[in-house]
């Protein structure tokens, strides 16, 4: 059977709970001509709106136009900003609808799925008849099964509680019929982005068919040379993305491996062994074709726009070529073995050649310090125990050095301190940056989040960024694997 049916016959059923709002309803008002009300749903949600109106009628005639309806879906209420938007995205994204009832008396549902805390709801028309506020409410949908998580133990500090709390509403947002990135944008299964989900998942919904579908789904849509799609869209066709990055087709090794150590299903290892070891292949020979260096336009690492990728990119390769030969222990050939200890002796190498012992840290081709260099060549293991503690002590003191603009890149430097010891000080900065966040009133965790720079975005406004974005969602995993 090949890869996309298998797929197909994972597919999820959707769960659906009824939500409605928490305030904002306009308690008998009449309205039209331009006439507006704001719903606050008192939390992110995900699915189908409903809306019902009276209409009035002066004399007791039935309506006699079509009733208009602008709905206005904002996760964030800085989302009203997409108006003046002249960023490269499509405003498309933005979640708008005007609708025209024939049937006013009918209750009205939406058929696009959106998300979103607050919902403003105009009617724009000068009908002959005014309406007033019947009910509204939303039918939510997640394959992500709320009883699954177990409850934190007695004592957790309070804040991790909450940290947790809407990690796990953030990651169930965005569980639907894959793992995507956001349910309002890109509404993608994206690699780098799986690789976080499914290692949340795991100690949180237990969903791990839905892991294992969206692997299949990547290995049934590769590039003619076997190299993984960055996402797969799932609309309008089924389809992998054209933008190769090396570190996301890299983690298809990671993703493999960890369903390996949740699920403990060597079949699925043999099975997708060769394309785990197809991705090694691509990336080792792009780093031997770039004269032992990586092709850094073919890695993403962060949103940072200033980025010296050098360093990063060659933590990642070590780090996944080591999680490859791990699965290639399971389902791979000696020669296999054989290759992988062989490329990860090389890159180690240059990688540890970067270390720049006047600094205490590792210093990119360029001459940058950036957080992103350091967590990926301590995650990479290049060095002895000791000095990754030392590497990792350093970055933490010194303010000086390029930062993480994303949670995702944030993940990597919480795991890499807690790799070296230093845990307590993974926990402080886990408090600080997400609790930052819940300090700023966040109902989900968001895609980019900069202490001080509210105005953050890789998209030319903050309008376009995501404001339930799973790849924020791994301090759920960490509280729940090493205890706060
Ligand atoms: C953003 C997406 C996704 C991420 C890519 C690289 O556009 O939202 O989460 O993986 O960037």
């Amino acid at each position: 059977m090949d890869f996309l049916k298998k797929a197909y016959n994972l597919m999820p059923v959707l769960r659906e709970s009824i939500a409605r709002p928490v305030s904002g309803i306009p308690e008998g008002r009449t309205m039209r001509d331009g006439d507006s009300f704001m719903l606050d749903f008192g939390t992110h949600v995900v699915g189908y709106i409903t809306l019902a109106v009276n209409v009035e009628k002066p004399g007791g005639d039935t309506a006699d136009s079509p009733l208009a309806v602008e709905f206005k879906f904002y996760e964030n209420l800085c989302e009203d900003r997409s108006k003046v938007y002249t960023g490269g995205m499509s405003r498309s994204w933005f979640q708008v609808q005007t609708v025209f009832a024939d049937n006013p008396y009918e209750p009205l549902e939406l058929p696009r799925r959106y998300a979103f805390r607050y919902v403003k709801i105009t009617f724009p028309a000068n009908t002959s008849y005014a309406v007033s506020y019947k009910d509204c409410f939303v039918r939510t949908v997640t394959s992500a099964d709320d009883s699954k998580p177990a409850p934190l133990p007695a004592g957790t500090d309070p804040l991790l509680k909450e940290i947790d709390r809407v990690a796990l509403l953030t990651l169930k947002n965005c569980m639907q019929t894959v793992f995507e990135d956001g349910p309002k944008r890109d509404r993608r299964l994206w690699l780098g982005d799986l690789y976080l989900q499914a290692k949340t998942n795991y100690c949180t919904f237990k969903n791990n068919d839905l892991v294992l579908r969206c692997l299949y789904l990547f290995a049934g849509l590769p590039h003619e040379d076997g190299c993984l799609s960055s996402a797969v869209f799932q609309e309008p066709v089924l389809r992998g993305q054209s933008w190769i990055l090396h570190d996301y087709a890299l983690f298809f090794a990671g993703v493999l491996a960890d369903y390996y150590r949740a699920a403990g299903r060597k079949d699925v290892v043999e099975e997708l062994w060769p394309v785990a070891f197809r991705q090694t292949e691509i990336a080792y020979e792009g780093f031997e074709k770039e004269g032992r260096r990586a092709p850094v336009n073919m890695y993403f690492i962060d949103w940072c726009p200033s980025l010296d990728k050098s360093c990063a990119a060659l933590g990642i390769l070590v780090f996944m070529l080591k999680e490859a030969l791990y699965l290639a222990e399971i389902a791979g050939t000696e020669a296999q073995k054989e290759t992988l200890r062989r490329e990860i002796e090389t890159v180690s190498e240059t990688l540890a050649a970067m270390y720049d012992p006047s600094e205490k840290l590792f210093c990119t081709s360029s001459g940058q310090l950036s957080v992103h260099s350091q967590m990926w060549a301590v995650l990479a293991g290049v060095l002895d125990p000791a000095e990754n503690a030392s590497v990792m002590s350093e970055t933490l003191r010194r303010k000086d050095l390029v930062s993480p603009v994303t949670p995702y890149a944030m993940h990597y430097f919480i795991e890499a301190l807690i790799r070296s010891g230093l845990k307590d000080e993974a926990f402080h900065l886990i408090k600080e940056y997400w609790g930052g966040m819940l300090a700023k009133g966040c109902d989900c965790f968001p895609e980019v989040f900069v202490p001080g720079h509210p105005d953050a975005s890789p998209y030319g406004s903050v309008a376009m960024n995501s404001y339930c974005h799973a790849w924020s969602c791994t301090p759920a995993y960490f509280i729940r694997t090493f205890g706060g």
